[in-house]
């Protein structure tokens, strides 16, 4: 309940400014998918790195174990106004995927795809520079099928709609296009702290 866990926090987090506008704190983790839960076997998994309509990569789930991983520890907020702090991933930095792939990105903006059909539009800018990840693992364990494993994107400084889950590819675009729910109002951007939750804000 939204109260109990504003109130349950000591202030003193609150009032270090870890709590965007308009944001309430939670100490569950909600579960927020458009759609039903694909159910993704993980020898059917991969994942792709696009130039457009181009693979320039791909990794099965074995191979993308081998790549480095690292833990995250980050707040994150969700457009329906539940923020939750802490949360502790592990995975693999979108700049050691492109090291790995031996590329740099070929375009300024990206578009993350998922298993279930869902998108999303980042900036290239927001998953490079130590600040996005594939996660596979939250708390230790393999992330649950709800919450998007075997891997989802984590972008912790943006909205979480703009975490993928279920992701199998990132595609660089030409042009920065529109996912499902910024084709639905959501913001392009979606920062948190300027509070760019729907088109115009
Ligand atoms: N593939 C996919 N990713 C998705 C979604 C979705 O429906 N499908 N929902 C988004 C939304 S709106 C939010 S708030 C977060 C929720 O993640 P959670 O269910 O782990 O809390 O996932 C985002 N990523
Ligand atoms: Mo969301």
């Amino acid at each position: 309940m939204a109260t109990r866990g504003f109130f349950g926090k000591r202030p003193t987090e609150i009032e270090a400014g870890r709590l965007p506008p308009g944001q309430y704190l939670t100490e569950d983790f909600p579960v927020l998918s458009a759609g039903p839960t694909p159910r993704v076997d993980l020898d059917k998994w991969s994942f792709t790195l696009k130039d457009g309509v181009r693979p320039v990569a791909k990794w099965t789930w074995d191979e993308f174990q081998k790549l480095p991983h690292v833990k995250l520890t980050r707040d994150i907020h969700c457009v329906t106004k539940w923020s939750k702090f802490n949360t502790a991933w592990s995975g693999v930095m979108i700049d050691d995927i492109l090291a790995e792939a031996g590329i740099e990105a070929p375009t300024g903006f990206t578009l993350a795809h998922s298993f279930d059909g869902y998108t999303t539009n980042v900036p290239t800018a927001d998953l490079v520079g130590g600040k996005a990840m594939i996660a596979t693992a939250y708390d230790g364990q393999p992330i649950t099928a709800d919450h998007g494993g075997p891997a989802r994107l984590l972008v912790p400084h943006l909205y979480f709609w703009k975490s993928a889950k279920w992701i199998n590819a990132l595609q660089f675009t030409a042009r920065d296009e529109a996912g499902f729910w910024e084709l639905r109002g959501y913001h392009m951007y979606g920062d948190p702290w300027r509070e760019q939750r729907f088109t115009g804000d």
